[in-house]
């Protein structure tokens, strides 16, 4: 593993099951960057934690700490990763691909992740009903992907 930056290493607040905080996590790895792991439990509402809350006012993981740097956004994560940390690039040099792959991401963060986060789910199942809450998300995101998936099949995003 790489190191961050010398004598500093990044922090991550991240969540197991956060489909945010793993792409995250992903791009670290693939990197090699050595990171902290701080674990916030979103089902104990620790996101609404005053001191958490100092770090990212909306209360949502993932948040990256790279000293006086502090993001709380994966793609703005990501790239912020890519630019700084330029060795095994994780974007294609060919303009299209890299548009396919913006659009992938976007297509998950704004078309398929905020429609099912945990506040929504919590939301529909208290105002609709607890057993609307699978079927709602699986559809939100069987939708999403229905185009993701044919673009990444057809179009190969490795150079
Ligand atoms: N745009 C943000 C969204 C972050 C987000 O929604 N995170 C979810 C977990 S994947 C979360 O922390 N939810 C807490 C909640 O809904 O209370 C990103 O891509 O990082």
């Amino acid at each position: 593993m790489a190191s961050a930056s010398v004598g500093k290493e990044l922090t991550l607040y991240s969540y197991w099951r956060s489909s945010c905080s793993h792409r995250v996590r992903i791009a670290l790895n693939l990197k090699g960057l050595k990171y902290e792991y701080k674990p916030v439990n979103l089902l104990k509402g620790e996101q609404s934690r005053p001191e958490f809350l100092q770090l990212n006012p909306v209360g949502c993981v993932p948040v990256l700490v790279d000293d006086h740097v502090v993001l709380y956004d994966s793609f703005a994560i990501i790239m912020y990763l890519e630019d700084k940390y330029p060795h095994n690039p994780l974007l294609p040099h060919d303009i299209y691909k890299r548009a396919i792959n913006f659009q992938a991401a976007s297509v998950v963060s704004s078309t398929i992740q905020p429609l099912h986060n945990l506040s929504l789910l919590n939301y529909i199942g208290e105002k609709v009903g607890p057993d609307e809450k699978l079927p709602w998300a699986q559809s939100i995101i069987r939708r999403g992907f229905k185009g993701e998936v044919w673009l990444i099949c057809s179009h190969c995003t490795i150079e």
